[in-house]
């Protein structure tokens, strides 16, 4: 199944595994953990595939000593991992919590110990219940706590991990929670989501700078989602369309971040609501906004699922049709076309950074169960993670920085409005029992990971 392909890659390139902390942890009201916008988001009613809700989820926050140890067992030698903000800070702002700061430190400690490199991330969508109730991203002040937290934890956390991810995928957080409603907090709003979307921004560029002047050493990122877009044909209509999509969905946060200014064409989309380039005094994005954003990072983080055909269609809602590419069968419909990440990532390269990149999320969903003899095989993830990986090994040769890869996910887990009805793990979990029962994706990344360290092939 594998191929030599990995010889192209650098010494040193990171293999990697990745979570998120609401998506595993469970244990919502203990350790003086307070409630998030998710936790609120899952009791709406129809918010959640079959009403889940991820109280115990993955039950990690008890479990998370022997998921080190399979994770260990299997040779992986980094691991994404998020901290839950309203664990560590229940009322989103003032001091940290203790006993959310112990969790944190003897977790990260625990994958150190184990020889896993820790890649930690500060923001994966759970925002503490208090400040949506403050008005939430759409509320600039939001952005203003965030920064407090991050330089909270850069204090009492930030000697354990040498990578750090500000916020994950603030497109998501900040349309599919405030405009499309199908995330937390459930809001359709535009103005709402591109006001949380610059103030996810804005928050990334504070916790960089709280983290520049408490950790010079660490190396601070942010992780945006890219999807590649292209027209279904080259009509001057379907063009335009995947021009506003590619604006929408990448750009807003791309040129902000790497080019120091949203530019003419995000500006044009979304000046309507406020987004501007000109700092104006009171108004969305103010002065010095941008040069925190735009501030320099270590590294760019990339998440990538899908690879999508634009058709302009006055017939749909917005008037844009998004078709995937070589749809898989069993799962969301997602692509399985690993050119699309070669690319994304050599466009970010290109276009954007030539900072270190790393794919900080890749993965797929697929109708994975355990056979009558115990064994989850799931050849279509095998065949998934072996293309990709070797489209990083491409855009490498092709000249991206490619530092890094984590797969999503290492476990099953909650995986947000569709419950627990797909599975992106290399492991296993029946919910029940919480028993893990490693996939066989999962020993052909131990086996491919360790061909990569040794250069032989397994
Ligand atoms: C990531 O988000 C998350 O970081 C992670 O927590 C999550 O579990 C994982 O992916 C798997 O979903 O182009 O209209 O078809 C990915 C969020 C949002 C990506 C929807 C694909 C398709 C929108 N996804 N998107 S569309």
């Amino acid at each position: 199944m594998t191929d030599n392909d990995g010889a192209r890659l650098p010494a040193g390139f990171v293999w990697g595994v990745a979570t998120a902390a609401y998506q595993i942890e469970g244990a919502v009201a203990e350790g003086g953990r307070g409630p998030s916008i998710w936790d609120t988001f899952v009791r709406q009613p129809d918010a959640i595939f079959h009403g889940d809700d991820a109280d115990r989820a993955c039950d990690h926050y008890h479990r998370w000593e022997s998921d080190l140890d399979l994770m260990a067992e299997l040779g992986i030698p980094a691991y994404r991992l998020s901290l839950s903000w309203a664990r560590l800070q229940p009322a989103g702002s003032g001091p940290l919590n203790p006993e959310g700061v112990e969790f944190y430190r003897t977790l990260i400690a625990g994958c150190r110990a184990r020889g896993i490199e820790p890649y930690v991330t500060l923001y994966h969508w759970d925002l503490p219940q208090p400040l949506q109730d403050a008005g939430g991203w759409p509320d600039r002040a939001t952005a203003q706590r965030f920064g407090e937290y991050a330089a909270l934890v850069a204090d009492e956390l930030g000697d354990l991990a040498e990578y750090w991810i500000t916020i994950n995928e603030p497109w998501c957080a900040a349309f599919l929670g405030h405009a499309w409603g199908m995330q937390a907090p459930g809001h359709a709003d535009e103005t709402e989501a591109v006001r949380a979307a610059h103030h996810l921004l804005l928050a990334h560029g504070l916790a960089l700078a709280g983290f520049r002047q408490r950790r010079p050493a660490a190396k601070v990122g942010i992780t945006n989602i890219v999807s590649n877009l292209a027209p279904v044909t080259d009509s001057p209509a379907d063009v335009r369309a995947t021009a506003t999509v590619d604006v929408r969905m990448n750009r807003l946060f791309l040129e902000p971040v790497y080019r120091g200014r949203y530019g003419a064409e995000v500006v044009a989309e979304f000046g309507g609501h406020g987004l501007t380039d000109d700092e104006t005094g009171d108004g969305l994005v103010r002065p010095g906004d941008l040069a925190l954003i735009a501030a320099p990072t270590d590294f760019v983080g990339i998440n990538h699922y899908t690879n999508t055909r634009i058709q302009h269609d006055p017939a749909v809602a917005g008037g844009v049709r998004m078709i995937q590419v070589a749809p898989t069968p069993t799962t969301f419909g997602w692509s399985d076309t690993p050119d699309a990440l070669r690319e994304v990532l050599l466009r970010v390269a290109r276009d954007y950074s030539p900072l270190p990149i790393y794919v900080t999320e890749n993965g797929a969903t697929f109708a994975d169960y355990p056979t009558p003899d115990g064994e989850v095989r799931d050849p279509e993830r095998v065949r998934y993670l072996a293309g990709y990986t070797a489209a990083v090994a491409e855009a490498v040769a092709a000249g991206a920085d490619v530092r890094g890869y984590f797969a999503w996910s290492f476990l099953d887990n909650f995986e947000w409005s569709h419950g627990y009805s797909k599975r992106f793990g290399l492991v296993y979990v029946d919910y029940p029992s919480q028993r893990r029962i490693p996939k066989q994706s999962a020993y052909w990344y131990r086996d491919f990971i360790a061909h990569h360290r040794t250069g032989r092939n397994p």
